[in-house]
């Protein structure tokens, strides 16, 4: 640009075109103004000072470069509108589950954390996405080990074929299967229903509506059918004099009542389905949905009516599928629940359930252990069932609570914990038997039920068995039986209770789902012992405790019994373990033991008008004493068990897809979710 000064001072003329700058326009004059209208009238000047050649050259480009814009374009833009589609479909796509596009993704998902792993997946994006096939995480001090899985497919027999499905890529296998350790116990977690949320939700479906497996019924065999028609005898006397009571006296011809709840009757609802009684099923059905009343000013026991009535109620909704029991068992639940307001929220053992209050017994504040850690099967289900969190929170904080307490012996607990300090009381006695025994089984139940994910359950159980081999086993003579006895203060009783013989049954369950070959090994060696509390004893019926000989003496057998223990009351703890026991391992003797066992019921306790009688003496053959009371678990888990010992069927209650809850109601694993 030239300056009026540069002009008047201009070389020898060259072919240029001349501007004339007028004042305002020249630079530093203070004309300059770079406005809008300033530029459109600049421009206009220059246009026309061009030569008519000159603007016809600038005009010609222009149109050139219009008509090339518009063929490049055409020709360009396929190609580039797939290119860009093409990376969009690539972000839709879900890392981690090839084939998984999103629909619509509003956003791209979040920066996966460098540790996740795909446990955590559905929360990287705010999609709801469809649910990755078989997830499940290995708890982090556990250690994943991976590879190869097998698969079982039903045949319509119920026989079950192998196939070995190819080992894929590092990441895949992790979301398809953890194989879990914990102290040399490998597990394998394979559950089956899906597990409570934490939201309120529909009811859950009943497991029986989900199984669809489905096939051909097996023929019922002769040890069943006999066991049908002990359960058609006592169920008789029960309908003919005590219909609608707890408890039938079939010496007496009456009954006994204990919460007023027909506890017979519900006990046994699921055991008349399992054993295909249509007809008394239906009858009873009927008393539940026209009789049955819980609006009762009546003291109920929180955990006997835990174990029989909601866990009696759950398993027959799940059996049946009828929604009359899911109903009762809601009901009676929200009735239970006020036992959970104590200072310590650890329940007090009583609970009236007309009025809602709740108490400990009236001699102390303090609950048995086993009772307040044996119902969480039966609340944790109901959550599940109803969507309502509450009850499994208030049960899964009495297991918190006692996982973190002080005064166990290498994992054993004492029996008593006082509901307003929360502190064991009592310290110093351990046993696997009364008030302590299905504490230590629902250790392992719990955590099966839960889908083999809650680590302190699985600890705690473990380091209990531990307890037990250091402490409580023992050798007797001359058979040398292994035995659990108990610690008192550090001295050792060789007394066993026939209710510890519930512990083979759960070792043998424990080692079945992926726990170290020697609880199977204890489980074998404990059995043989339940096995000669009977075959030791004049009429082949266990005491309700015996003595062991820690010495050999000319004459005496492996087992004493003291005056006081000589009582039978019908329990069900060997034949379940019997039962066990043969699912697992297909030998015969067991279901031969039980088939002793059960014609000695018949020999010694049974009642030709109608029912089984607990007896006084088991020494005494000639007159064994009957104490004219017929317990509800004979009806709910002894004729139960010996119906299941005596099947062949592994599908008639699946140990992989059920866990019996202590009073044998089988109840649902949770598959995760
Ligand atoms: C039942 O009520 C349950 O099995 C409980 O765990 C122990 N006592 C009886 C049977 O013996």
């Amino acid at each position: 640009m030239y300056s009026a000064a540069a002009a008047a001072a201009a070389p020898p003329r060259r072919d240029f075109i001349s501007v004339t700058l007028s004042p305002e326009e020249v630079v530093g004059a203070g004309g300059y103004n770079n406005s809008k209208a300033w530029r459109r009238r600049s421009c206009w000047r220059k246009w026309k000072q061009l030569s008519r050649l000159q603007r016809s050259v600038i005009l010609f480009l222009f149109a050139f470069l219009a008509v090339c814009g518009v063929v490049s374009y055409t020709s360009m833009g396929e190609p580039w509108k797939s290119l860009t589609n093409k990376s969009l479909d690539d972000q839709r796509t879900e890392p981690g589950i090839p084939g998984l596009k999103l629909a619509n993704p509003a956003v791209l998902p979040a920066p996966q954390k460098a540790d996740a792993d795909l446990g955590d997946y559905p929360e990287l994006s705010p999609q709801k996405l469809p649910k990755p096939p078989h997830v499940r995480r290995g708890p982090s001090n556990l250690q994943i080990k991976p590879p190869r899985r097998d698969v079982r497919l039903k045949t319509r027999h119920g026989t079950s074929r192998v196939v070995e499905e190819p080992v894929q890529a590092d990441k895949e296998d992790k979301t398809e299967k953890s194989v879990i350790s914990w102290r040399g116990a490998v597990i394998e977690p394979d559950q089956s229903t899906e597990p409570p949320s934490s939201k309120i939700k529909e009811p859950e479906k009943p497991s029986s509506v989900e199984d669809v497996d489905q096939k051909e019924p097996v023929a019922i065999n002769e040890r069943q059918m006999a066991v049908i028609e002990a359960f058609r005898h006592a169920w008789k006397g029960y309908k003919d004099f005590a219909w609608g009571h707890d408890e039938l006296k079939p010496l007496s011809k009456s009954y006994s009542e204990w919460f007023g709840l027909g506890l017979t009757l519900i006990d046994a609802l699921d055991t008349m389905w399992i054993l295909g009684l249509k007809e008394e099923f239906e009858e009873a059905r009927k008393w539940v949905a026209n009789d049955l009343v819980f609006d009762k000013n009546v003291d109920v026991n929180l955990f006997e009516s835990t174990i029989r009535i909601l866990g009696g109620l759950l398993s027959t909704y799940h059996l049946s599928g009828d929604s009359l029991f899911l109903e009762k068992a809601k009901e009676i639940g929200n009735r239970l629940m006020p036992a959970f307001k104590t200072p310590s929220k650890i329940p007090y053992s009583d609970v009236n359930i007309g009025r809602g209050t709740a108490h400990p017994p009236r001699w102390t504040s303090d609950s048995t252990v086993a009772e307040v850690t044996s119902i969480q099967l039966e609340f944790r289900e109901l959550s599940r069932l109803t969507g309502d969190e509450k009850f499994q929170k208030a049960v899964d904080e009495v297991m918190k609570h006692v996982h973190t307490l002080s005064g166990k012996n290498d994992g054993l607990v004492p029996m008593f914990i006082n509901t307003n300090s929360g502190q064991f009381t009592h310290l110093g006695v351990y046993t696997l038997g009364a008030r302590a025994d299905s504490y230590y089984e629902y250790l392992l139940k719990q955590w099966i039920q839960g889908g083999k994910k809650e680590n302190e359950l699985l600890e705690d159980y473990m380091r209990a068995i531990e307890g037990v081999k250091k402490h409580l086993l023992k050798r007797s003579q001359p058979k040398k039986l292994t035995f659990v006895g108990e610690l008192a203060h550090g001295h050792f009783s060789a007394k066993m209770d026939h209710l510890v013989c519930f512990l083979p049954g759960t070792l043998a369950l424990g080692a079945h789902n992926g726990l170290t070959a020697d609880h199977m090994k204890l489980a074998e060696a404990l059995i043989e012992t339940c096995y000669q509390m009977y075959a030791q004893v004049e009429t082949g019926l266990s005491p309700e405790i015996v003595h062991f000989n820690l010495h050999a003496q000319k004459g005496h057998k492996d087992v004493e019994i003291k005056p006081a223990d000589r009582h039978n009351l019908l329990r069900p703890e060997t034949v379940e373990s019997l039962f066990y026991m043969y699912r697992f391992t297909g030998d015969k003797k067991y279901q031969d033991w039980g088939w002793e066992i059960l014609q000695n019921f018949n020999k010694y306790t049974r009642v030709p008008t109608g029912g089984y009688t607990s007896i006084n003496n088991v020494q005494n053959p000639s007159n064994p004493e009957p104490r004219d009371k017929m317990e509800s678990f004979f009806l709910g888990e002894t004729l139960k068990y010996m119906f299941l010992l005596f099947s062949d069927d592994i599908d008639l209650i699946n140990l992989d897809k059920y866990v019996f809850n202590t009073e044998a109601h089988p109840l649902p694993i949770w598959a995760p979710a």
